[in-house]
């Protein structure tokens, strides 16, 4: 059976790094490279994080490249300076060099060269937002037949949305993060005609990052994926935590997990709900997540990231 060929565009966030944790683990899988994009982090620690995590996996023949798109609605810097806490875990520190390179051209140049020049299309797995997709789109519009689905954890179709600061703004609660940084991106996407598998709070808010599975991976710890991963998710235990671009990842390899189901819907760009990946009939159909086999999915992860 011929592997997967694999994209990943993710944002920094500590759940992105338990992400690229998981992709690499995949046999099932063929990852192209992995572009960041400077949203849910600080940039510079989240490129040098993603290669260390690379190099501890022995897996520094996959590129990284750093995105230099912008976002409209900055993510909070709480959420952000985690990118320099994962940076410096003494795990990802033994040594004084990094092997995993860094490309020299921006991440959505890389996007196009590494699409362009893929025998067969590829499958972008997103777990940040869309506006590094949508810029390698723009630079390059024959790239789309090339992109063969893009699994992006993204949205909020039937329940709130997780943008506590739109509130302040004036927003209605709709928004989801990944949506909410550029929703004009999203939109763009949305225009497309690429099959697009989403991820969204309505499957990701019945699967917490439990107490329970945290003392479960620290029992595992003498593996130093599972010692890492530890590390990451107790960093989150305080907050509200969710397998949110996890859960989108383990699709990849798990499908038989999931239970997809068609909705159609539009992103609203503007106004109280900017960010709102709406439900309208006649709107722009996707696959999203309905349900998740959670026990099967928490020990999927387990069983990887022993190792
Ligand atoms: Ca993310």
């Amino acid at each position: 059976m011929s592997k997967q060929l694999v994209l990943m565009d993710h944002d920094g966030g500590v759940d992105d790094y338990l992400s690229v944790m998981l992709l690499m683990t995949m046999e099932e899988v063929q990852p192209i490279g992995v572009v960041v994009t400077p949203a849910d982090c600080y940039i510079q620690p989240a490129v040098s994080a993603t290669r260390k995590i690379l190099d501890l996996m022995g897996r520094h023949d996959v590129p990284v490249a750093e995105s230099t798109v912008r976002g409209i609605n900055p993510f909070p810097r709480l959420y952000r300076r985690d990118s320099f806490i994962v940076d410096h875990l003494p795990i990802l520190n033994e040594s004084e060099t990094i092997q995993t390179p860094k490309v020299s051209e921006s991440g959505q140049d890389f996007m196009v060269r590494s699409l362009q020049s893929a025998p067969e299309p590829v499958t972008l797995l997103v777990t940040g937002p869309l506006t590094t997709v949508a810029s390698a789109i723009d630079l390059a519009p024959d790239i789309e037949s090339k992109i063969k689905q893009i699994v992006w954890m993204g949205g909020a179709l039937n329940v709130s949305g997780n943008v506590e600061r739109s509130l302040e703004a004036g927003g209605d609660g709709s928004a989801e993060w990944n949506v909410y940084w550029d929703p004009i991106a999203a939109k763009r996407i949305w225009d497309t005609e690429i099959a697009i598998v989403l991820c969204s709070l309505d499957v990701t808010n019945n699967v917490p990052v439990t107490s329970e599975f945290v003392r479960r991976i620290g029992k595992q710890r003498r593996y130093p994926l599972s010692d890492l991963a530890g590390q990451c998710y107790a960093l989150v235990i305080p907050q509200d935590y969710y397998f949110w671009d996890v859960l989108a990842t383990a699709y990849l390899a798990r499908p038989e997990f999931y239970q997809l189901r068609e909705w159609e819907t539009i992103i609203v760009t503007s106004g109280v709900s900017q960010g709102r990946t709406k439900v309208v009939s006649g709107g722009r159909p996707i696959q999203a997540m309905e349900k998740v086999d959670k026990e099967g999915f928490y020990e999927y992860i387990l069983q990887q990231w022993k190792r």
